[in-house]
């Protein structure tokens, strides 16, 4: 009784004070970067390993992705446009699939000709190259990269917006060993 009159003492208080105006965190002039036509995902992390943050862009009209390397706070250098290996490429994540402190990369494509892939990069250390094409349902779009299954791997959710109310748990079977 009385943890729930002290809960509801502070929800009093709490209703009762006047809040503050909130200061805007984002006041600054945006930066504008190159990253070819159609940008339509997006995702940070250091991909060649000098610990500074870059950047990859997936471009679906061109079927392309983008790297964009950083090399100081807000300025980066184009790396190049590359072949995700199937159409349309709509989203990307980049993590550390093989548990070897590289930027591994996962891009869903809802594809063109076929139903879609998702594409999944390794990251070698001095480049990528594509290592597996899953199929979990029609037309990939979305994709997160976290811990989810309880095993050892960093798991890929993604959405099927065209198969229904449907998404998928991609679960990494690689050998923590290895
Ligand atoms: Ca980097
Ligand atoms: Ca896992």
């Amino acid at each position: 009784m009385k943890v729930l009159l002290s809960i509801f003492s502070i929800l009093v208080a709490l209703a009762t004070t006047t809040l503050a105006e909130p200061i805007p965190i984002f006041s600054d002039e945006p930066i504008t970067l190159n990253c070819n036509d159609d940008p339509r995902g997006v995702d940070v992390g250091d991909i060649n390993g000098d610990e500074i943050m870059d950047i990859v862009v997936v471009n679906t009209a061109i079927d392309a992705y983008t790297i964009l390397l950083g090399n100081n706070a807000g300025s980066y250098e184009y790396g190049g446009m590359f072949d995700p290996f199937d159409e349309e490429p709509r989203d990307v994540a980049l993590a550390d699939l093989q548990g070897l402190g590289r930027m591994d990369m996962v891009i869903p494509c809802t594809g063109d000709i076929d139903w879609g892939y998702t594409q999944i990069f390794h990251n070698t250390g001095w480049g990528y190259s594509i290592h597996q094409s899953l199929y979990g349902g029609r037309g990939p779009w979305h994709c997160v990269v976290d811990e989810f299954d309880g095993s050892p791997g960093l798991d890929v959710v993604l959405t099927y917006p065209r198969c229904g109310a449907n998404l998928s748990v991609e679960r990494n079977s690689r050998n923590p060993s290895q």
